[in-house]
């Protein structure tokens, strides 16, 4: 996400005043921006990634490692005195969720094949990072602070032990409440300090009626406990502090807030289509690479201290935002007595117009955006609630009416309350501002994200960005390596899907959709699931579908991605004659042979996920007591290797385990080094 401005937030029972009137005036903006950019064209390829790190604060004498929620000024720091070191090295910094988190772009986007400047770009940032992290450190040592610490940005998906004691560094954090989030087990300071997030928190908090709840499936071992023994009895906030007993469920873990989602990181990626039907084409391509990419990047085993009878990250922040009232999920309130007939902090006038909704505002895609010759609306056969007001202004306007497809999507998207209003920004100009639009657009976390342009975008306008799709699933990896590898091949598949068009129909049903998503959060999904795929690509009109493991839908040779998607388009580019596999012997791109080497060994199983190596270092380690749970010991030595795999330190044989002796070797001897930024 861009930096952020300052500004009041409004509290709940505030905000939902304005509402309908930013879903209005938002509805308005998307309007002038459709008139503005729709007849855009001939947009370059320019893409991106965003890659999410946590800072790590090792204390090597008490073997423990706990997030650093000490040292955010880093970011501003890193957007101000640092911003020259930043451009120069083409990398820019911003904030996240949590308050030990930071997100890291390249400063300017790429455009096309960029070869390993991907991987160069992500080490400038770690290295960046690096360097001021060790600066603090060196103050804090003088200082006579923190003495010991050894801060390290670290690209972890889930911090294993986060809300255990002594997660974070900073002394006796329970001396006082944690109001944004009641929760039993995250003190607000995990909370970025920026308004907007300890605001969102207790907004969905307050909307929903009672603390997000998220029940995730423990790792059944000899000695696990019946249930999760970390819940405790508190009276500080009533009725919230009485949730945890019905909230919580034998064989589960446990979670009541939006930290242990949020506080989760990713590997994103955007791509800029050429215009707005070539980016519904994409977008509409890519729905069903999502749930694979999910499963296929796994690196989420553990919550709470506890090792996870799952592999990945997703439902847990579904969870941790979910603002529905009980009655919009269609189940009881967790205390009656409190959150009378289920409406929770739904105000008295709106109250007859609640609808069911089926799922979470951070979800898996719900409807195809169409507009293409292989689409047909039966595709979209789930039940997605629609606001119809939205849909019929969308349809009808003098502006810039839009097709009932396009119109669906964004009357979906609009079926949700604002949660994070600022005073200030209320009353806006609809046509140059864009905020109330993206207000209701940038809290539906999706799969992917189709991304309009804003009013500035006209045909002419080059510079501005035009119609975008974000592939949101990745989960984070610990090397610049791997998160580089997973960029480029989902930019290979991209461009092969932009470039072969006209050739490739990649629709399914959405519920078979669904149910992949489903099934990638299964521990080791890669190796033991079938999901559906697509039988052929080919197929002009079929949505015929096969079930297939992660291994044959990377490989298969009629229905592959690498024989599909990734193959086709190296030899487009005359990179290679047959097989992605000659590119091992070319002295231009032997490093995305090695990329693509990683995803293919992944994929079949041969190398194990991030999810399956850390669960294995967890189950080995001599001071784990098979209760399924990680101690300060574990997460330290666990953490200490990720330290160490991040920069390439094999002493221990630590590499070359997680990524066989072939690439380990590999990456040691050959340094990225930039071949030409496009
Ligand atoms: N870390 C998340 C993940 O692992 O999927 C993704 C990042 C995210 O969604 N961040 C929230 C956000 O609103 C922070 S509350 N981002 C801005 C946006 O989605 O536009």
């Amino acid at each position: 996400m861009g930096l952020l401005a300052l500004g009041t937030p409004l509290p709940w029972f505030e905000s939902r005043t304005y509402n309908e009137h930013i879903r209005d005036e938002g509805v308005e903006q998307l309007l002038y921006i459709f008139k503005a950019a729709a007849k855009r064209d001939n947009d370059p390829l320019y893409w991106g990634d965003e890659v999410e790190y946590m800072v790590v604060d090792f204390n090597d004498k008490d073997k423990n490692s706990m997030l650093d929620v000490c040292h955010d000024k880093i970011l501003t720091e890193l957007n101000e005195e640092e911003l020259p070191l930043c451009e120069a090295n083409d990398v820019s910094f911003h904030p996240e969720y949590g308050r030990f988190m930071l997100e890291a772009t390249p400063a300017s986007p790429y455009l096309n094949y960029v070869s390993s400047y991907v991987e160069l770009n992500m080490q400038q940032r770690r290295a960046i990072a690096e360097y001021k992290l060790s600066e603090y450190t060196r103050q804090d040592n003088k200082n006579n602070v923190h003495v010991g610490s050894r801060l390290v940005p670290l690209t972890l998906t889930v911090f294993p032990r986060m809300g255990c004691p002594d997660f974070i560094n900073i002394k006796d954090p329970w001396n006082h409440k944690n109001a944004a989030s009641r929760s039993l087990f995250l003190p607000d300071e995990v909370i970025n300090r920026h308004v907007r997030f300890p605001n969102l928190t207790a907004s969905i908090r307050t909307r929903r009626g009672e603390k997000v709840c998220m029940n995730i499936p423990m790792y059944k071992d000899t000695d696990t406990p019946e249930s999760d023994d970390s819940i405790y009895d508190r009276d500080w906030f009533l009725p919230e502090d009485k949730e945890a007993k019905v909230a919580s469920k034998p064989g589960f873990i446990y979670m009541d807030s939006m930290g242990f989602g949020m506080g989760c990181s990713c590997l994103q990626v955007t791509f800029q289509a050429p215009n707005i039907s070539k980016a519904r084409y994409l977008y509409d391509s890519l729905v069903n690479f999502a749930p694979i990419m999910l499963a296929f990047s796994a690196a989420a085993p553990t919550f709470k201290g506890w090792l996870a009878d799952q592999d990945v990250r997703w439902n847990v922040i579904s969870g941790a935002v979910d603002d529905r009232t009980p009655k919009e999920r269609g189940v009881e309130p967790l205390l009656p007595k409190y959150n009378k007939n289920g409406f929770g902090g739904i105000s008295k006038d709106v109250q007859s117009k609640v609808i069911k909704i089926p799922k979470s505002r951070y979800s898996s895609v719900d409807l195809f955006l169409g507009g293409t010759k292989f689409f047909n609306r039966t595709y979209n056969d789930t039940n997605v609630p629609i606001n119809d007001k939205v849909l019929g202004r969308l349809l009808e306007n003098d502006k810039a009416p839009l097709d009932y497809d396009m119109a669906k999507h964004f009357a979906h998207l609009y079926i949700r309350d604002p949660v994070s209003t600022f005073e200030e920004l209320l009353h806006q100009d609809n046509k140059s501002s864009t905020n109330h639009f993206e207000n209701i657009q940038s809290t539906n976390w999706q799969t992917l994200r189709f991304k309009p342009p804003t009013q500035h975008a006209t045909p002419d306008k080059k510079d501005a960005p035009g119609w975008r799709v974000e592939f949101r699933p990745f989960e984070v990896q610990l090397l610049d390596f791997e998160n580089a590898a997973y960029s480029m091949f989902i930019y290979l598949i991209v461009d092969s899907i932009l470039t072969f068009s006209d050739d490739i129909n990649a629709y399914i049903h959405m519920s078979k959709v669904w149910e992949n998503m489903k099934t990638a959060h299964h521990r080791d999904a890669v190796l033991n699931e079938n999901f559906h795929w697509k039988k052929s690509f080919q197929n002009k009109d079929g949505v015929e579908t096969e079930e297939c493991s992660v291994d044959e839908i990377f490989h298969n040779s009629e229905n592959g991605i690498f024989p599909q998607f990734i193959t086709p388009i190296l030899c487009q580019k005359g990179f290679v004659a047959r097989d992605w596999k000659e590119l091992k012997h070319s002295s231009q791109h032997k490093r995305l042979y090695y990329y693509l080497k990683l995803i293919s060994e992944r994929a079949s199983g041969k190398l194990p996920t991030t999810a399956k190596f850390f669960r294995n270092f967890v189950l080995q380690h001599p001071n784990y007591k098979h209760d399924s749970k990680v101690s300060k010991l574990v997460n330290y030595d666990l953490l200490s290797t990720c330290d160490r795999i991040t920069h390439l330190d094999d002493s221990k044989g630590e590499l070359t385990s997680f990524l066989g002796s072939e690439i380990a070797d590999y990456i040691k001897n050959n340094k990225p080094s930039i071949e030409r930024k496009a």
